[in-house]
């Protein structure tokens, strides 16, 4: 068993009150004006800015730091379309009779449908996928712990950096989304979790006022 090696905190930034508090509400401000978007804009964007986003991801904490996530990042317009196909049949599914009525309900502020045009339109989405396992660098396999978890914490990482660098994002869910391993060419222990949908805002894009509305402090929180 390997013993763990020590070293002092590296990096830590502490503030004075003031400071922490104005950095809090910079960085709640700048997390505030994130909204979700379902209508791109199909301009490049610059692989450097992703992988720098997928790096910064990557810190996430994780279960015994085994970082169980991969990142299928898919820019290639015929798999894009591949991936639309097989996505509207799933959601074709899901409206016309899968969903039950009180999840369709619940949606309808949104205005989704089965539709996913942003699928192509988009110039990248990044495919989630949650490992259960992983391999070491000597070869052998290891179980992951914490895996939903971990891969939640990351993803929100990714989606926040994505936010910071001026990306808008979606946090697409088509269900099941298994067509993802072999578009992506991962493994079947693989599981996708998210579609991520990133690029530019299109101009004149409109998002549902709903979406826009937090739950308040003395709702989303207590304290004892
Ligand atoms: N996956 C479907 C339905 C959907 C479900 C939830 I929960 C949402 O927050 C949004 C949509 C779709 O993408 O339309």
């Amino acid at each position: 068993m390997a013993e763990p090696v020590w070293e002092p905190l590296p990096d830590y930034r502490g503030y004075p009150p003031e400071e922490m508090a104005a950095r809090a509400l910079a960085f709640r401000a700048e997390l505030r004006r994130r909204r979700t978007v379902r209508d791109f804009d199909g301009r490049p964007v610059p692989r450097e800015v992703i992988e720098t986003c997928l790096l910064a991801a990557g810190t996430a904490p994780s279960g015994a730091n085994l970082q169980p996530w991969h990142f299928a990042v898919i820019q290639d317009a015929v798999a894009k379309k591949r991936i639309r196909i097989a996505a509207e049949a799933e959601e074709r599914a899901f409206y016309n009779g899968k969903a039950p009525k009180a999840w369709l309900e619940a949606l309808a502020p949104l205005g989704t449908d089965a539709d996913k045009p942003f699928l192509e339109e988009a110039p990248l989405l990044i495919a989630i996928f949650a490992q259960k396992s992983g391999t070491r660098p000597d070869g052998r396999t290891v179980k992951h712990y914490y895996v939903p978890e971990s891969v939640g914490i990351a993803t929100g990482f990714l989606i926040a950096a994505l936010h910071d660098a001026g990306l808008a994002t979606l946090t697409h869910t088509p269900s099941p989304m298994g067509f993802l391993n072999e578009i992506c060419d991962r493994p079947a222990w693989e599981k996708p979790t998210i579609l991520l949908v990133v690029g530019y805002p299109k101009v004149g894009c409109r998002v549902p006022v709903h979406g826009g509305l937090r739950k308040p402090l003395a709702e989303i929180s207590s304290w004892i």
